[in-house]
């Protein structure tokens, strides 16, 4: 877990209070430009990004565990990308591949074909945004079967769009005020809480008699597509229950259901597999994939059966931007970051060492209900120990903490109470160590007031020994 020679210090570093002055100057003209309809996890703005660091404007090092929210898995500054990037920026920025064509679109094309799961041939359909090939999914799934209808489960996140909100779960702040949606989208029960909190080992059994029940009360040949994440991302980082998503697949089989796989956040190597579905053995017909793909770059894609993804009629595919040439260079840069498995490799012993930190936390915090994930992708939930009652002033309680000691973390889950972890795959080791130490102390303490941050967590690993009077 090694970074080449960053040119960031690879150290949390506190040189003022979180946000520092300039940032604060900078968010306060940005009141005045930029629409508050957008919210920020920390008003902090960054100057430079590198391996598992957010350098900010004030000369802060923040440990960075988002990733851009699971973007940047191969590094903000990862140098295949920013070689690829360069060498496309000198020839051309764009043409529009639906007017005149480039290589590296058909390149990242024939990559996701070979390694998407499924043993058929696919093809593959590119995009700029991850909202953007959920819809081309449902497009391509509803046009190859003459079917409208869509199914997804609860705890969805599929996107901000029309159909996407409409697809995706939860109401605020997705949904709230938007309406109406587009028709056609029905929503089925999932094993994920069930099985996460109580490890009730039915729960893929009782969830998929849920499914079934409510496709025979609509009728089953009346739904083109049923989409699933492999992890489930905003709802919560709800790991699969054994068994649920292969009973998806058998379902899907007998009534001729498109099963469309939303691997957007889960896919891309953050789990320690290139895709999550692969722990499940489960091949989509359609698999979706976007944020780490290109990098940091806006790039999505739909990758699937042959005779699906050729099914709509030429030109009802595309968009000014889908799969944009520099966009695509950078997920060739992202490829061979990829390429020697020392990425995967490394999203496993990041998942090592943070459930060494957090699983004890089960037993020592009693709102500490669970600890869950696979790879670089990992969660930590808060509830009430008896009635599983959501605690979403706790883990805001605990990001707080960590952000004022210069750790970012996300908040995510249905219900807020959820603390989401998404380090780039080439943070260092010593210093997601500091980074698990501070969340640890955070927890405790916010479950605890009073028992203070451990001050030692900190001075460990930052050489510079410039720490802020806060700690
Ligand atoms: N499918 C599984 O996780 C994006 C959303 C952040 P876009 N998740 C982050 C926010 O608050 O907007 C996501 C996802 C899954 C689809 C999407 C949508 O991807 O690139 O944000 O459109």
């Amino acid at each position: 877990m090694t970074l080449e020679s960053p040119a960031l210090p690879q150290s949390r570093h506190l040189a003022t209070a979180i946000p520092g002055p300039r940032s604060t100057e900078l968010h306060r003209e940005r009141e005045a430009h930029v629409s508050s309809g957008f919210g920020v996890t920390i008003p902090v703005f960054v100057n430079r990004a590198e391996g598992g660091i957010l350098e900010d404007v004030d000369g802060n090092r923040l440990v960075d565990l988002a990733s851009g929210i699971a973007v940047t898995s191969v590094g903000a500054a990862n140098k295949h990308v920013q070689a690829q990037v360069a060498a496309q920026m000198e020839r051309f920025t764009h043409t529009c591949f639906m007017v005149t064509e480039y290589d590296s679109f058909t390149k990242v094309a024939a990559w996701l074909n070979a390694r998407v799961p499924g043993d058929f041939e696919k093809r593959t359909a590119l995009f700029s945004t991850g909202a953007e090939a959920v819809e081309n999914a449902i497009k391509i799934a509803r046009s190859a079967t003459g079917r409208e209808r869509v199914l997804v489960f609860d705890d969805a996140y599929h996107g901000r769009s029309l159909l996407t909100m409409a697809m995706t779960a939860k109401e605020n702040p997705y949904k709230l005020n938007f309406g109406p949606f587009p028709g056609g989208v029905f929503r089925a029960p999932t094993a994920g809480r069930l099985w996460n909190r109580r490890g009730d080992t039915d729960a893929a059994v009782t969830a998929l008699r849920g499914v079934e029940a409510l496709l025979q009360d609509h009728g089953p040949e009346t739904f083109a597509a049923m989409v699933i994440e492999p992890i489930q991302g905003e709802g919560g980082f709800l790991v699969p229950a054994p068994g649920f998503l292969s009973g998806l697949r058998e379902i899907a089989d007998r009534h001729g259901i498109v099963l469309v796989i939303d691997e957007i956040q889960a896919g891309m190597g953050r789990t320690g597999k290139l895709f999550a579905s692969e722990y499940e053995a489960v091949a989509g017909d359609l698999t979706l994939t976007a944020k780490a793909l290109g990098g940091g770059l806006p790039l999505s894609a739909v990758t699937g059966r042959a005779e699906l993804m050729n099914a709509v009629h030429t030109g009802g595919l595309g968009g000014t931007y889908a799969g944009n040439p520099v966009a695509c260079a950078a997920a060739l840069g992202v490829f061979e970051a990829f390429e020697d498995g020392t990425l995967l490799a490394n999203a496993l012993q990041i998942e090592a060492a943070a459930r060494a930190v957090l699983e004890p936390l089960l037993a020592e915090v009693d709102t500490v209900v669970d600890v869950r994930g696979r790879g670089a992708m990992l969660a930590v939930e808060f509830a009430d120990p008896e009635t599983f009652a959501p605690r979403a002033d706790v883990a805001a309680a605990v990001a707080a903490a960590c952000h004022a000691q210069g750790v970012l973390v996300l908040v995510c889950g249905t219900h807020g109470n959820v603390i989401r972890l998404l380090p780039p795959l080439v943070i260092g080791a010593d210093l997601l160590r500091d980074g698990l130490a501070v969340l640890r102390a955070a927890i405790v303490s916010a479950t605890n007031p009073g028992t203070g941050v451990e001050p030692h967590t900190a001075v460990a690993t930052d050489p510079d020994g410039a720490l802020a009077a806060a700690h």
